[in-house]
């Protein structure tokens, strides 16, 4: 498969979170609605209210989907804005993992469990104790160890926090100061909590010094993942208004990371957003545009693309407006 194919066409669906559980790929995307909410930085246009769950056997065969597995109006802490989603397995049970702003309008990470992968999913009572931000990314490690890693800017909020802890007023640094990092912790034996106080994930330059606020063609923005490769760790991310997605690999799930090059070029549509995994044998990008709902950057449309390296282990960029 070479040419991007387009998954679902009778849903607007984006951010896809794709993983290989009991021999299907099932994705996890956000589930776009027309609001009617007038487009800003805040993204209050993206008025998510629930999820659904699709799968495929094949990277070319049917798609199915499993229909609404989590509702806003059955979340206790609900404020607004179910975002990015993932989704991760551990001992026969399925969690999903959300970001929702609570009833105060603060991005808090939720979790839902369900024996299946298709759910539906039953969410907890309260969000993840001490979460913030947004677009979580569930990865396990090979020795069963799983990670999460999670924030955005912007309307995502991460420029409202310094060392997890919410600052009076939210700003960015300036251009020459270090740019904000994504943050990362190991999960709790129950996947329900972090397990430890989240850290910087660091992302390094050619010449080792962390990437700056103000190069925005290369720092983080948003939509995490992270993925394996040949025994090394490549977290990959959107730069948000640059619209790029980027990659940077380090020798263990913490980083620091050294920034590689683009996977993607942008996309039609303000956000770009993806997830990358292995299916019998061959490596693909799933992500979005919107190209389908003729630019409208709030109702995007999930595609899958295979995503090659080569022979030094660097992914070949992928042409976002070609495909
Ligand atoms: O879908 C809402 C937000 O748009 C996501 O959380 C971001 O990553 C961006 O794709």
């Amino acid at each position: 498969m070479k040419k991007a194919r387009y998954l679902v066409d009778n849903l607007y669906t984006a951010d896809p979170a794709a993983h290989v559980f009991n021999g299907k790929i099932y994705i996890y995307p956000s589930h776009d609605v027309e609001s009617g909410i007038p487009e800003n930085d805040n993204g209050d246009h993206f008025d998510m209210r629930d999820y659904h769950v699709f799968s495929m056997d094949d990277i070319d065969g049917e798609v199915t989907d499993h229909g609404n597995v989590l509702d806003v109006k059955d979340i206790p802490w609900a404020g607004r804005q179910l975002w990015d989603s993932d989704c991760a397995c551990k001992n026969g049970k399925y969690y999903l993992y959300f970001p929702l702003k609570d009833q105060t309008d603060i991005f808090r990470i939720g979790v839902a469990i369900s024996d299946k992968p298709e759910g539906p999913f039953v969410p907890q009572e309260a969000p993840m104790k001490g979460s913030y931000s947004i677009d979580p990314c569930v990865f396990e490690d090979e020795d069963g160890s799983h990670y999460m890693y999670f924030g955005g800017l912007w309307g995502g909020q991460l420029q409202r926090y310094r060392d997890n802890k919410a600052i009076e007023c939210g700003h960015e640094p300036a251009d020459d100061e270090k740019a904000l990092p994504a943050r990362v912790a190991k999960l709790s034996d129950d996947m329900l909590e972090f397990g430890e106080e989240p850290k910087a994930l660091v992302i390094l330059d050619e010449n080792g010094e962390p990437l700056k606020a103000g190069d925005h063609d290369r720092r983080f923005f948003e939509a995490s993942w992270m993925h394996k490769y040949k025994g090394k760790y490549y977290f990959s991310y959107s730069t948000g208004n640059t619209h790029k997605l980027c990659y940077a690999v380090g020798d263990n799930p913490y980083g620091p990371f050294t920034y590689q090059g683009v996977i993607l070029t942008p996309v039609v549509g303000w956000t770009t957003h993806h997830s990358i995994v292995e299916f019998k044998g061959k490596w693909y990008l799933f992500h979005h545009d919107c190209v389908p709902s003729n630019g409208k950057t709030w109702l995007r449309s999930l595609k899958v693309v295979e995503m090659e390296y080569d022979a030094e282990g660097k992914i070949i960029t992928i042409e976002g407006m070609a495909e």
